[in-house]
C-alpha cells in the first residue's frame, strides 16, 4: 500500500525550484546606551547546555553554534574589557575561556565585537533563531551585585555610519547575575524571532518608531549582542570586576519549513488547515510537522529528520526531492499536500511512537547529498481516520542547503 501511493507520489510532476539561502546581512555597529524603561522578566533558564547538545532529543530541532574558546578561537569577536581580556587555557566550563579581571565598570558586559558575518549576528528571522545562550562566572567585585542579567540585541539598523536610526531591544534575566564564587552559571533566552510584534517581556531602546517596528528592525538585523550586568533604565554603583565567559551559542532551526498546511500555501484538502508550519491537519491533531536535527555538515553526516504530530503508532514515509511543487505552495494529495517533487528518493519507513517518528542519521548515503546542494525533504503517513477520509497526509516540507 505505501509502495502504491508512493508510485503516486513520484509520478507527479508539477515541478519549479526555489532555493533558500541564508543571508548574513551584518554592518559595522556602534555602541549605544540611552536606558529609559523599566522592564518585564522573562528569560528561561534551562538546566544547562547539555540542553541542546542531548542526541536524543526529538522535540527540538535544531542546530547550535558554540564559541569554545579553545585553541585560540573566537568568532563573533566576543570581549568583555575588550583589550583587557585574557584567554586562560583552563577554568573554563570547561577548557579554555575568555577573563577579564579586576576592571572598573558600571555594567560589565560580554558582547560581540565583529560586524564581519558570523552566527552570532545577522537576519535571526530568516535563519530561524529559536534562542541564544552563553554561561558568565562572576569571580569577585569588591561589594557584589544583586541585579538581573539582561540579553541586549542591537542594529545599526543598516546604516553604521548614522547612529540616529540605530535600535536595541531586551529581555531581562528573573535570576540575578552570577553571584560572587557560585561558580559558571548557564543561560539560555528564546528568542521568538517570527513574532510580528515586539514579544511579551520584551522593551526597544532608542528606537525611534514604535516597539512592534523596532522588534522587526532589529530581529531582521542584529549587528551586536550583549549580555548586560544589570537592568536598562537603573543605576549601579561602579566596582571593581573579575568575571569570565565560555560557550556563547545560538541554535537555529535545520533548514525551512516550506508547504505547510497552515494557509500560506495552497489550501488543504477539506478545510483541514493545520498549525504554522506544519503540515494539513490530521486525526489527532494540527498536522504532522518534519523538523531536523544535526547539522548540515555532509562530512559530518549527522542530520536526522523527526517528524512529530502523527497519529501514534502510524507507519511514515521518509523521502526527498530536488524541486519544491508548484513554487513551494504544494498541491493538494491525499488529505494533506504534495511539496516535494523532481527526483525522488526513498530515505526509509519508520513507525512512529508516540507520535514521533525519526530517520538518520547516517542518511547522506542514500539521500547522495555535495556540499552546496540544496535537498527537500517531507514525510508521508497513514491516517486511516483523517478528515478527508483518503487515508493518508503528509508533513510540512523542508529545505536544507548541505555544506561541506
Ligand atoms: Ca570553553
Ligand atoms: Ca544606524
Amino acid at each position: 500500500m505505501f509502495a502504491r501511493y508512493f508510485g503516486i507520489l513520484s509520478a507527479c510532476c508539477d515541478i519549479t525550484s526555489s532555493v533558500r539561502e541564508l543571508a548574513l546581512d551584518s554592518r559595522r555597529g556602534r555602541q549605544r546606551r540611552d536606558f529609559s524603561k523599566h522592564i518585564m522578566s522573562t528569560i528561561t533558564r534551562f538546566a544547562g547546555i547539555a540542553f541542546f547538545f542531548g542526541a536524543t532529543s526529538v522535540a527540538f530541532g535544531s542546530q547550535t553554534f558554540v564559541e569554545s574558546f579553545s585553541n585560540g578561537s573566537n568568532v563573533g569577536a566576543w570581549h568583555i574589557t575588550q583589550m583587557g581580556d585574557m584567554n586562560p587555557s583552563t577554568g573554563g566550563n570547561p577548557g579554555a575561556y575568555i577573563e577579564a579581571v579586576q576592571f572598573g565598570g558600571f555594567e560589565p558586559t560580554a558582547r560581540t565585537t565583529s560586524t564581519a558575518p558570523n552566527p552570532f549576528i545577522g537576519d535571526f528571522r530568516a535563519r530561524d533563531v529559536t534562542s541564544i545562550g552563553i554561561d558568565l562566572e562572576t569571580i569577585s567585585a569588591q561589594f557584589g551585585a544583586q541585579r538581573p542579567l539582561t540579553l541586549m540585541l542591537y542594529s545599526d539598523n543598516g546604516t553604521p555610519g548614522n547612529p540616529n536610526d540605530d535600535c536595541e531591544v531586551y529581555v531581562p534575566a528573573s535570576n540575578l547575575i552570577p553571584q560572587i564564587g557560585a561558580g559558571w552559571t548557564s543561560i539560555d533566552v528564546p528568542i521568538p524571532e517570527q513574532s510580528a510584534v515586539i514579544p511579551s517581556g520584551w522593551q526597544t531602546v532608542s528606537c525611534a518608531a514604535t516597539p512592534d517596528i523596532g522588534w522587526n528592525e532589529v530581529i531582521q538585523n542584529v549587528t551586536t549582542v550583549m549580555w548586560v550586568y544589570g537592568e536598562p533604565g537603573f543605576f549601579y554603583p561602579a566596582d571593581v570586576w573579575s568575571m569570565g565567559m565560555d560557550n556563547p551559542r545560538i541554535t537555529s532551526e535545520l533548514g525551512t519549513a516550506f508547504c505547510s498546511g497552515d494557509g500560506s500555501g495552497t489550501a488543504c484538502p477539506c478545510g483541514n488547515a493545520g498549525a504554522a508550519q506544519h503540515g494539513c491537519a490530521n486525526s489527532v491533531g494540527a498536522g504532522a510537522f518534519l523538523d531536523a536535527n544535526g547539522s548540515a555538515s555532509v562530512a559530518a553526516n549527522d542530520m536526522t529528520l523527526v517528524a512529530s504530530g502523527l497519529p501514534a503508532t502510524t507507519s511514515t514515509l521518509f523521502f526527498q526531492g530536488t524541486t519544491q511543487v508548484n513554487g513551494g505552495a504544494g498541491t493538494t494529495f491525499g488529505d494533506g499536500l504534495r511539496c516535494v517533487g523532481g527526483t525522488i528518493v526513498r530515505l526509509g519507513i519508520r513507525t512512529a511512537s508516540a507520535g514521533v517518528a525519526t530517520i538518520g542519521p547516517g542518511l547522506a548515503a542514500p539521500g547522495g547529498w555535495g556540499a552546496g546542494q540544496n535537498v527537500d525533504f517531507q514525510c508521508w503517513y497513514r491516517n486511516i481516520s483523517g478528515p478527508c477520509s483518503s487515508g493518508y497526509n503528509l508533513s510540512n516540507g523542508r529545505s536544507i542547503t548541505f555544506a561541506p
